[in-house]
């Protein structure tokens, strides 16, 4: 039964079909060159593909300005192909979500085409209109610098339209019933595809109340049982994991109470202080974090992460953290963007430390919830500051050391291959870290394995130990009598640390002995039942409690 609910201990991978892997040689990758990298993706061990929007579109804001739901974009092959490569993720037991972003579409969708030429047409009210400019129009633009105004003048229409994005992404008026008609059938579109879900764009706006009239929008959060209620007629292991940067006092407003509403977030609160941590090695506002995004109903689930293709936003630390981030992590400003983010990759932000990027990918894998992967971190890709604002991390795959890393054959990749320096293709690719045991793409593979083997952290409830060192974060996890404590050292310098595993009196025995899950290296406690260790710097530890092996206990609990 607990399989059922494959999220709460899936390991997920977001990749852009445009930029991962090119089989017909016109410098776009497409659905057979990803089908083609499968069997790399099963050996990784991922449970889930977490596809970006490919669908038909002007790619002005790549893929995320849909100009046909019902569709794929040609540059990356037919339906068919999609359905080539969804059944053969399901034959290796990979599953598939995809990007939802029906927040807006884009100026040239049909839809909004009819709707800005005809008052009358039945589209019209599909958007967001007002004859006179709005007052505010200038406030909550999401592309500072970039962008002017959510308001937009449209000489064709004769009128005002709301667009909380781009100005080529008009909002839809998602409160008409028709519209959420809609989106409801193009999720039962996919889901008829083979999906088992989607990753839903700007939640928080969706489900907002949209109007020239609307000086507060209010979300509307009962939208968000409709969907889920929909999506599980359809087919009951099929998710929604949510991207809804909102503070912690809101999240059960969209997990639901009782666990109703949607079945995953992405953990924004606890990834911007977790960059806060590594920056200044101060684990106790990641702490935090954690406690406050801790009550979820129990189906519920995280997804955590450390960078997505967007800046990594920091817009929820203060202003004197967030300055702390920026000075260790992007000090020249071409590295930053929209006034709150970071736009690079992970791995030069850690200056390419091997020790630092391994425990910044163990926390990420056993902070509470389901880790979600993006493309290219398993070999430690860089970034390329010479693109365009949010491009920067979003060069594409580097498989091998041939011409534009083995992406495509074509002269001219449609964003180039980062080439030359430390994170160029010609050392940092698959087929070389393929050949080498410790490379950091043979390293993630191990440490996914394991991480599969450690349900605690998706399941269990947590606890983080105190110790007297602020730099070093102990997480416990109880699962099913079953415990799991993890040890990341987020400094530069080793420090010895002394804790107890803190377990009831019953089960205080067990608590003991830990038995090291990555190393030989194993603790047994003093006589006052406490450990101490020494961690080096940037140093991680993964240990089970007492020895219980969850897989030898396994039987029994799918039993249960
Ligand atoms: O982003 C939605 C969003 O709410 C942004 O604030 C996001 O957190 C980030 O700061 C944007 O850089 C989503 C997509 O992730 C993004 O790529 C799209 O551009 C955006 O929607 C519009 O569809």
């Amino acid at each position: 039964m607990i399989n059922d609910l494959w999220y709460k201990n899936a390991i997920i991978y977001c990749l852009a079909v445009g930029t991962y892997m090119d089989a017909d040689g016109d410098g776009v990758g497409d659905f057979k060159g990803l089908l083609r990298r499968l069997d790399y993706l099963q050996g990784l061990g991922i449970s889930a593909i977490w596809l970006m929007p490919f669908q038909v579109s002007p790619h002005r804001d790549d893929g995320y300005d849909i100009a046909d739901y019902y569709s794929v974009d040609p540059r990356y092959g037919t339906l068919g192909d999609f359905v080539e490569f969804a059944h053969g993720a399901k034959q290796r037991g990979i599953r598939v979500i995809i990007d939802l972003v029906v927040n807006h579409t884009s100026d040239a969708h049909p839809w909004f085409k009819q709707a800005r030429r005809d008052p009358k047409s039945k589209y019209r009210d599909w958007y967001v209109w007002s004859k006179s400019k709005p007052r505010g129009a200038n406030r909550g633009v999401v592309f500072p610098g970039v962008q002017k105004s959510t308001w937009s003048y449209d000489r064709e229409a004769k009128a005002w339209y709301f667009h909380r994005f781009y100005d080529f992404q008009p909002d839809l008026n998602t409160s008409n019933p028709v519209v959420q008609a809609e989106i409801l059938k193009i999720m039962g579109f996919w889901i008829q595809q083979g999906v088992s879900g989607f990753r839903m764009d700007a939640v928080p706006f969706v489900i907002a109340t949209k109007g020239a009239n609307v000086a507060k929008p209010r979300e509307q959060y009962d939208m968000l049982r409709r969907f889920r209620e929909f999506l599980q007629w359809r087919e009951g292991e099929a998710i929604v994991l949510a991207e809804a940067n909102v503070l912690p006092q809101t999240d059960l407003e969209y997990f639901g109470d009782d666990g109703e509403r949607l079945h995953m977030m992405f953990n924004f609160q606890v990834n911007q202080h977790l960059f806060y941590a590594l920056a200044t090695a101060d684990t106790r506002p990641l702490a935090k974090a954690m406690a406050k995004t801790k009550p979820r109903p129990a189906t519920a689930q995280w997804g955590i992460f450390l960078r997505n293709h967007d800046e990594l936003d920091l817009g929820r630390l203060t202003p004197a953290q967030r300055q702390k981030v920026f000075a260790a992590f992007a000090p020249d400003p071409g590295m930053q963007l929209y006034d709150r983010g970071i736009r690079r990759r992970l791995a030069p932000m850690l200056a390419g430390d091997r020790r630092r990027i391994e425990m910044a990918y163990s926390l990420m894998f056993t902070l509470p919830g389901t880790p979600v992967l993006r493309y290219g971190d398993e070999i430690g890709m860089g970034d390329d500051l010479e693109l365009p604002e949010r491009n920067a991390a979003r060069t594409p795959m580097q498989w091998s050391a041939e011409p534009h890393g083995g992406f495509t054959k074509s002269a001219r990749p449609h964003l180039p291959v980062i080439s030359g320096g430390p994170y160029g293709f010609e050392h940092v690719n698959a087929a070389t870290q393929r050949r080498f045991a410790d490379s950091l793409l043979n390293w993630t593979e191990r440490i996914i394995r394991m991480r599969k083997e450690v349900p605690e952290v998706g399941w269990g409830d947590f606890a983080v130990i105190p110790t007297r060192e602020p730099a070093v974060l102990v997480m416990r996890y109880a699962w099913r009598n079953n415990w799991v404590l993890f040890v990341h050292n987020l400094d530069a310098e080793p420090h010895e640390i002394t804790f107890s595993v803190g377990l009831d009196r019953e089960s205080a025995k067990s608590g003991d002995e830990l038995i090291n899950l990555l190393s030989e290296d194993h603790s047994r406690a003093g006589k006052d039942g406490k450990h101490s260790l020494v961690i080096e710097g940037y140093g991680y530890r993964w240990y089970r409690v007492g020895g219980l092996d969850y897989l030898l206990r396994r039987s029994d609990i799918d039993q249960e």
